[in-house]
């Protein structure tokens, strides 16, 4: 069976420490341990065999640091050879080990050890090539799956799963390193991470390093209630601790079983060790594991988008989607963007957060200027300076691509539409960045008069999204909200709308709210009470001015009246 076959449905044990295992075969500090896949084949296979023996299925490769930062091109070491060497000491203790049916080589992706833009000098497109030349050699040498470990950064490790994806079509496990609060360095939580690696379709993901299975029981059990893929934990042997010039470990392979036999009832699917643990942890844990039956994961249906640091579910409580970065109507915007004037964009953007938005929508399209180059710009300008998740607002689908592949997150996606070339460009980009996308309830017939018609497109929608492996938690249909004054009975199909989605279809909506009051005196005061209307109908996410007090006010009345505001803390501020 393959590791695919297997994954989430048996209970496959990881293996422990290599490096410290290394170290305590005299691996010098300074020195790096993937010379030895060259200079001591025979000690990095006798690991490896030592891991089988003790149990473990997913071995791997001897590549952590295998990167050519440390090993440039021209340098005493050849990169290609070294990660060669790996894959093939790998194979060998299988062979040697009689497992080569029921044992997988995991080629081993560390972090760079750099850090990304903004917060270090490193280009985003330089990490996905430094991880793409690892990948291309490890997959033609035979490894069975990719292993992204010890990322404290989530782009850089979105960067290692496109290169995992982009040249190889191995599966892909990424684990990250949290501290106790489940934080990562660069500020992701556990909640944030599993939006964006579930968005990126890995096939497993987890935590690893930083800590001891004590330390990491509870953040195990938050993975387990978010995630909708297999979990893995591969804990240290405890706190890491100086004793001299020694880094020591303090968790005894009993110990360390004991506590990980409490991870793996909580329904975690994949269990190994990461530094300090030896073969004798790994011989204990999977003695104390081994019939411990498996949960099979849960698609959990959340509909979740996040920045680098934040994650904002939809629903059950509406969420607000600042309009304001978007030059239709504005003249002073269209002339920040003829004159890239990033600054007044970064402004609307503070002054959307400042009033409470939960997600802000950008939109730079404007026929003059180079969209695809604008939108990527705005994006990450924006996420670098502001914690809310974007919402990427573009009929361009090279600008979508483009910022879709930039962003440090799982965005939304604004918009798809039941046309089918529509469909056909953006729910490609959506199964590869991931993503909450927008669909349009209109198709080639137009915008149809009637909730019925409606509700077809946003069927065909789902299931289109479906066939491209897109779930249907990832979709908002939006119900479209045409202009009262030209038409009576547009808000009465609208709102419709918004009820069966909700009703008929369990799906979550959304509406450009102030569409509804073109034309009229005192929009104002209409908008507002078609929000509250809207609200009530079921609107999941609300496109808005939130800098406009009576569209807060609408929602925050909406919330303490609905129940969904704890005390009316939010309304009474
Ligand atoms: N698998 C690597 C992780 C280091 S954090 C090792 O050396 O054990």
């Amino acid at each position: 069976m393959s590791f695919l076959e297997k994954l989430g449905r048996e209970r496959l044990f990881f293996d422990g420490g290599t490096g410290t295992l290394l170290q305590a075969q005299g691996l010098k500090g300074g020195e790096l341990p993937e010379t030895w896949n060259l200079r001591y084949p025979e000690r990095i296979q006798a690991v490896h065999k030592a891991y089988l023996e003790a149990g473990s299925h997913v071995i791997c490769t001897n590549t952590f640091g295998a990167n050519a930062l440390n090993f440039p091109d021209g340098g005493e070491w050849d990169l290609d050879e070294l990660v060669r060497a790996a894959v093939d000491n790998a194979k060998k203790a299988r062979a040697e080990a009689g497992r080569e049916n029921d044992a997988y080589i995991a080629l081993d992706l560390g972090p760079t050890g750099r850090l990304l833009r903004p917060m270090g000098d490193l280009d985003f497109e330089d990490a996905v090539a430094l991880f793409a030349r690892v990948v291309r050699v490890g997959a033609q040498a035979g490894a069975d799956l990719v292993l992204i470990e010890t990322m404290s950064d989530g782009y850089e490790a979105k960067a290692a799963v496109l290169a995992a994806k982009e040249n190889s079509d191995l599966p892909v496990v990424v684990t990250t390193v949290y501290d106790e609060n489940g934080k990562m360095l660069t500020g992701g939580t556990i909640a944030s991470t599993v939006a964006l690696l579930e968005g990126l379709r890995v096939d497993a993901l987890g935590v690893n390093c930083g800590m001891g299975p004590e330390q990491m029981l509870p953040l195990a059990e938050e993975l387990v209630k978010l995630a909708s893929v297999p979990v893995v934990v591969n804990p240290n042997a405890g706190l890491p601790r100086r004793e001299g010039d020694k880094t020591v470990f303090d968790v005894d392979p009993e110990r360390f079983a004991a506590v990980m036999e409490r991870i793996a009832k909580l329904g975690v699917w994949g269990l190994g060790g990461c530094c300090g643990t030896t073969p004798d942890h790994i011989r204990a844990l999977t003695a104390a594991c081994r019939n411990i039956p498996v949960t099979p994961p849960e698609r959990k249906r959340r509909t979740v988008v996040s920045s680098f640091s934040q994650a904002v579910e939809i629903g059950p409580k509406p969420v607000i989607i600042g309009e304001r970065i978007n030059p239709t109507g504005k003249k002073r915007f269209k002339e920040a963007l003829r004159g890239h004037d990033l600054e007044y964009i970064l402004n609307e953007g503070f002054a959307q957060e400042e009033a409470g938005a939960h997600i802000l929508d950008v939109n730079v399209g404007l026929p003059e200027i180079d969209e695809p180059a604008m939108l990527e710009e705005a994006v990450c300008a924006l996420q670098s300076v502001i914690p809310l998740p974007l919402q990427i607002d573009t009929s361009d689908t090279e600008a979508m691509a483009r910022a879709m592949r930039r962003y440090n997150g799982k965005p939304m996606i604004n918009s798809v539409s039941g046309k089918a070339e529509s469909m056909a460009a953006v729910f490609p980009l959506v199964r590869k960045y991931g993503g909450v996308v927008v669909g349009l309830a209109l198709d080639e017939g137009g915008i149809p008069e009637t909730a019925e018609g409606r509700l077809a497109v946003a069927r065909k929608i789902y299931n289109t999204a479906a066939e491209y492996g897109i779930p249907s938690e990832d979709i908002v249909i939006d119900g479209l909200t045409l202009t009262v004054s030209s038409e009576p009975k547009a808000a009465v199909v609208t709102l419709e709308t918004l009820r069966r989605v909700r009703d008929e279809l369990g799906g979550h909506t959304i509406l450009g709210v102030s569409n509804v009051s073109f034309g009229l005196p005192r929009r104002d005061i209409i908008n507002a009470n078609f929000f509250a209307m809207a609200l009530e109908a079921g609107l999941s996410c609300a496109i808005i001015n939130p800098l406009a007090e009576g569209m807060m006010g609408a929602w925050r009345s909406y919330c303490a009246l609905a129940g969904l505001d704890n005390q009316c803390g939010g309304y009474i501020g």
